[in-house]
C-alpha cells in the first residue's frame, strides 16, 4: 500500500515494516499537510505538535491515572481503558453499563497549559478532555463519526499506530474525484502528533484506528471536544445537535470574548 494510495494529499502511504515502537522518520519539521491547502481546510495535522520530552512526560502521568475499560460498542469488549474530564458524551443504549465511563470531574490542572494552547490555535472553547489509552496492536477504533459541534482535536502519546480518515459522502462536484469510503487520509501518527478534523467537515469524514498484525505497546490519546448538554444526554444524533445549536454558539461566544478581554481587545465598540 505504500506507493500509489489513491490518497487526496499524503505523500507516503503506511509502511506496515515500521511495527509501531520504532521512532518515525517524518517526525522532524512541518506536517505534511502543510503542503496541501485543500486538506488543511478539512484537518489540521502536525505530525510534531510536542517535542518527545514533553509528549513523555504527559503520557506518564496519564499512565498514573485511574483509567477504567470503555467500548462504545454493544456486543464486542474493550481494548482500551479511559478517563474523561469534563462532561462525557452518551452512549448508545446498547452498551454494557460496566463499559461505561462517567466524568471525572473538570479538566485538571496538569493539563491546563496544553488545553490553553489548544483553545489558542483553534480560537475555540472546548469543555472536555476524554482520555483513551490503547493496549497494544489489537486495540482499534471503528469508523464513525462523532456526534458534536466543533472540531475534534486529538492528540497522540506513545506508540505511533495508523489512522484513518475516509469520505463519508460522494463527491458532489461535476468531477466526482472521490466516493464514499476513499481514503482521505492514511498516516502513523507518531507520538506528540495533533490531528483536528475541523467543525465544517466532521460530518463529511469518519475517523477509525485499525488493528495491526505487529505488536505494538501503548498508545493513549487525547480528544478535545465542546459537548452540549442535549449531546450529554443523547439520544445519539441529529436531533441532540440541533437542540445544543444555542448552547454550543453562546459558550463560543463567551470563550471569545473573554480572550479578547484577555488581550485587551475591544470587540463590543
Ligand atoms: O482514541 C482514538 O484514537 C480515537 C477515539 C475516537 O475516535 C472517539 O472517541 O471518537
Amino acid at each position: 500500500m505504500a506507493e500509489n494510495t489513491g490518497i487526496s494529499w499524503t505523500n507516503h502511504g503506511w509502511n506496515p515494516r515500521m511495527g509501531c515502537d520504532k521512532a518515525a522518520p517524518w517526525c522532524a519539521g512541518e506536517s505534511s499537510a502543510a503542503t496541501n491547502l485543500g486538506a488543511r481546510l478539512w484537518i489540521d495535522y502536525q505530525s510534531c505538535f510536542l517535542d518527545q520530552v514533553r509528549a513523555q512526560h504527559i503520557f506518564d502521568w496519564l499512565s498514573k491515572q485511574p483509567m477504567r475499560p470503555e467500548t462504545g460498542e454493544c456486543k464486542k469488549p474493550p481494548t482500551h481503558d479511559t478517563i474523561q474530564w469534563g462532561p462525557r458524551q452518551a452512549y448508545l443504549a446498547c452498551v454494557p453499563s460496566e463499559f461505561r465511563v462517567t466524568s471525572s470531574g473538570p479538566i485538571p490542572q496538569e493539563l491546563s497549559k496544553l488545553h490553553t494552547e489548544i483553545e489558542q490555535r483553534y480560537q475555540a472553547h472546548f469543555n472536555t478532555i476524554q482520555v483513551n489509552r490503547h493496549w497494544d496492536q489489537n486495540s482499534y477504533v471503528q469508523p464513525h463519526t462523532d456526534n458534536m459541534h466543533g472540531h475534534v482535536v486529538m492528540l497522540s502519546l506513545g506508540a505511533p499506530r495508523r489512522f484513518l480518515l475516509r469520505y463519508k459522502h460522494d463527491d458532489k462536484a461535476k468531477a466526482k474525484r472521490w466516493k464514499v469510503g476513499d481514503i482521505f487520509f492514511d498516516q502513523v501518527l507518531p507520538s506528540g502528533s495533533l490531528l483536528t478534523i475541523y467543525k465544517r467537515h466532521q460530518f463529511d469524514l469518519t475517523h477509525e484506528m485499525p488493528t495491526q498484525l505487529e505488536p505494538c505497546g501503548v498508545r493513549i490519546s487525547l480528544i478535545w471536544r465542546y459537548l452540549t448538554e442535549s449531546v450529554v444526554k443523547g439520544p445519539l444524533g441529529q436531533q441532540s445537535l440541533i437542540q445544543g445549536q444555542a448552547e454550543y454558539k453562546a459558550a463560543q461566544e463567551a470563550w471569545l470574548k473573554a480572550e479578547a478581554a484577555r488581550i485587551g481587545l475591544d470587540i463590543d465598540g
